[in-house]
């Protein structure tokens, strides 16, 4: 067994992108949670490693090499290329970009399988069976549906037409791995996240494991089976191994690279390849005596008009067209902060224009150029290290602390949309602050006062800056400079941030404005257009000071940045049952669709049976903090309306709405 020895080291995957098109919004955004994510480690002070690739073989990228007229290495050269090249332009910062053509990666697959042959986990015999060309599987039944007599199958993977398969090929004992596999996702649920991933898992691997085939004869386009180079091995077989490959795994020369940095703490990916993932993946490990990656992270599709964007579909956003409109960062910003990695997202124009508007320019943007823009005006370059203790002061600082609590937990479990939204939360606490103190007026009286506040401001900010600079490190650099703080990278600022201090004297200089605002009639819409996570006749954020009265009746206005941090979800109650110890409370089991099958405890046992329970949909709030009632975590809450009777009713929602819907 190989095992890690370095206290803080860090290593992130990505799928190997088919080379079969150019790359698109779907995988831009995994290869920039890989980014944020390494960056992350970073600024807690890790040595990072960071692998995206492209994954090169098999019968998918050979038609496509055949449909542009190219011999398929042609093909492949001209497409990592052009991978290499976004994932740059979009400061995606790999440490190493792994071509399955790539030598060491076949020669390194090549002495993998002969040793799983020589330890007799690998056997001949005969597939016949459904495979999916677009996903690159083989197929069980449940993956398929027969719609008409006399046509193929579909793959229920990719939608598309199956093509039945019938040759000699090599197979990998898999069967022989139920039970470890099943032992293995008990003994370590935190395996896939979220977790109502693992969950599906569980179910097909209980349902039986067949040996699955890893060589293919029919096919040339791959890596030569070691010992009978009539065949070539199976695609996945090949592009599985990457992992282990480009950290040096079979190279005699690279060992201590491989145990620095094998096993992975995390590889990113799309619920897509799951099942490659979660399944074959360990079961290949287990075989070959390495240890299983740390953790998966499963994310949902981004949408267009409703399906998922794929480039079978053809359907797709380019990532390059988005950045000529809106730059770099606003875009990986977006991405991060707004998209759930735990359901499907629908992205627009609109709701990115608002974002880059509200969030960046208004928020935080402006709050830069007036603090650095004052201080200037007024004479102030250079700003002490202490920390101050006014009271209001303290009291920013001391939200900085417990939003960095809320911010790690969240980062740590990927959650990086609720990351950005307590980052957020901070930024508009540091507005009002600003707001408040009024240094444009306290300059008149109290110059020290004045230097206080800009001091806490830029310490403020530049604690923001770092947070945020895993997701937009030019812009955040910018900012760096002009406040004059020197940012190293693997510097464990988080410690230095709880501590109370980044211990940096500012010197100030002028900034350009980091972000341009959007007015809608000046941009071109997508040509894509998909529904908006917000309601478009929002009208702009305004800041606090200009704030309208609240309407008669409520308790103040909240922004629909504040509202959209609420999850509200449409769920059916599946179950429910009392506790006996508990006088008002149900637990129920609520089908929350792409959110899963949640635990909701409600304190209607007074009111209702859990059989008038069982069946209702209603809307349910899924991201409260959970909470232990009698010992059961409860995941969410139900929304109801008290009736005059004193009976609390469930919200009604429209039969047609399906569960996992998000109200807005
Ligand atoms: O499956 N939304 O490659 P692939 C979000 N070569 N993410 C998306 C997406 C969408 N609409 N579309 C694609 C393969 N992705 C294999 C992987 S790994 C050993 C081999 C992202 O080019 C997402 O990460 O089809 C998904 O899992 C991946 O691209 C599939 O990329």
């Amino acid at each position: 067994m190989h095992s890690k020895n370095k206290p803080c080291t860090f290593y992130v995957t990505t799928p190997i992108y088919y080379v079969n098109a150019k790359p698109h919004l779907g995988t831009f955004y995994t290869t920039l949670l890989a980014d944020v994510t390494a960056r992350w480690n970073k600024i807690k002070g890790c040595d990072t490693f960071f692998l995206t690739g492209t994954d090169e073989h098999g019968q998918k990228v050979a038609e496509a090499a055949a449909v542009a007229g190219k011999t398929p290495q042609a093909h492949v050269d001209e497409l990592a290329e052009i991978f290499k090249q976004v994932w740059q332009r979009y400061n995606l910062n790999y440490t190493r970009f792994i071509r399955t053509t790539d030598n060491y990666h076949v020669k390194a697959v090549q002495k993998w399988l002969t040793e799983l042959i020589a330890k007799g986990e690998i056997y001949k015999s005969t597939y016949e069976g459904w495979y999916c060309p677009s996903n690159e599987a083989f197929l069980t039944e449940k993956d398929l549906e027969f719609k008409e007599a006399g046509q193929p199958p579909i793959s229920l993977l990719s939608g598309k037409p199956a093509r039945w398969v019938s040759e000699e090929c090599y197979f990998f004992r898999l069967s022989a791995y139920q039970d470890r596999l099943l032992e293995f996702y008990r003994t370590h649920p935190d395996f896939i996240t979220p977790a109502e991933r693992l969950n599906e898992v569980i179910a097909f691997v209980e349902n039986g494991l067949k040996d699955l085939s890893i060589s293919r004869k029919t096919i040339t386009w791959g890596i030569p089976f070691p010992g009978d180079e009539s065949h070539v091995t199976y695609v996945w077989a090949d592009a599985l191994a990457n992992y282990l490959t480009a950290v040096g795994f079979e190279d005699e020369t690279r060992t201590a690279e491989f145990s620095k940095w094998w096993p992975a703490d995390v590889q990113i990916m799309a619920k897509d390849i799951v099942r490659f993932h979660a399944i074959y993946w360990p079961a290949f490990l287990m075989a070959s005596g390495l240890e299983l990656p740390k953790r998966l992270v499963v994310h949902g599709w981004i949408r267009v008009n409703g399906e998922k964007m794929s480039k079978s579909l053809g359907n797709v956003i380019d990532p390059v067209e988005i950045a000529d409109q809106y730059g770099i960062d606003p875009i990986r910003y977006y991405l991060t902060r707004y998209i759930a990695i735990t359901q499907d997202s629908s992205i627009s124009t609109d709701d990115i224009e608002q974002r880059i508007n509200t969030d960046l320019a208004n928020d935080f943007g402006n709050l830069i150029n007036r603090t650095i823009t004052l201080a200037l005006k007024n004479g102030l370059s250079s700003l002490p290290t202490t920390v101050s203790t006014y009271p209001a002061d303290k009291e920013l600082h001391a939200e900085l602390q417990r939003t960095l609590i809320e911010f790690e937990t969240e980062m740590n479990r990927y959650f990086f949309h609720q990351a950005y939204a307590a980052l957020w939360k901070y930024v508009a606490s540091i507005n009002r602050y600003f707001h408040a103190q009024e240094p444009w007026k306290v300059i008149k009286q109290n110059p020290e006062r004045f230097n206080e506040i800009i001091t806490t401001t830029c310490q403020a900010i530049t604690a923001v800056g770092v947070l945020l600079w895993p997701v937009m490190p030019q812009t955040i650099e910018k900012l760096f400079k002009a406040v004059g703080f020197k940012f190293v990278e693997n510097t464990n600022y988080l410690e230095m941030l709880k501590a109370g201090s980044l211990e940096t004297p500012f010197t100030l200089s002028a900034l350009e404005p980091l972000f341009t605002k959007y007015d809608k009639k000046e941009t071109e819409p997508m040509t894509t257009p998909t529904q908006t996570a917000t309601d478009k006749t929002t009208p702009e954020k305004t800041a606090p000071a200009q704030a309208p009265t609240a309407p008669q009746g409520t308790q103040g206005y909240i922004s629909i940045d504040q509202f959209a941090q609420v999850e509200l979800v449409v769920g059916t109650i599946l179950e429910a049952e009392g506790l006996p110890q508990a006088e008002k409370i149900l637990v129920m089991k609520v089908n929350c669709g792409s959110y899963g099958i949640r635990t909701i405890c409600a304190g209607v046992k007074k009111y209702y049976t859990p059989e008038e329970l069982k069946g209702t949909k209603t809307v349910f709030v899924l991201n409260l903090q959970p909470r232990a009632l009698f010992g059961i975590v409860s995941q969410g809450m139900m929304l109801t309306a008290t009736n005059a009777d004193g009976k609390p009713t469930p919200v009604r929602i429209d039969a047609t709405v399906p569960e996992g819907t998000r109200l807005k």
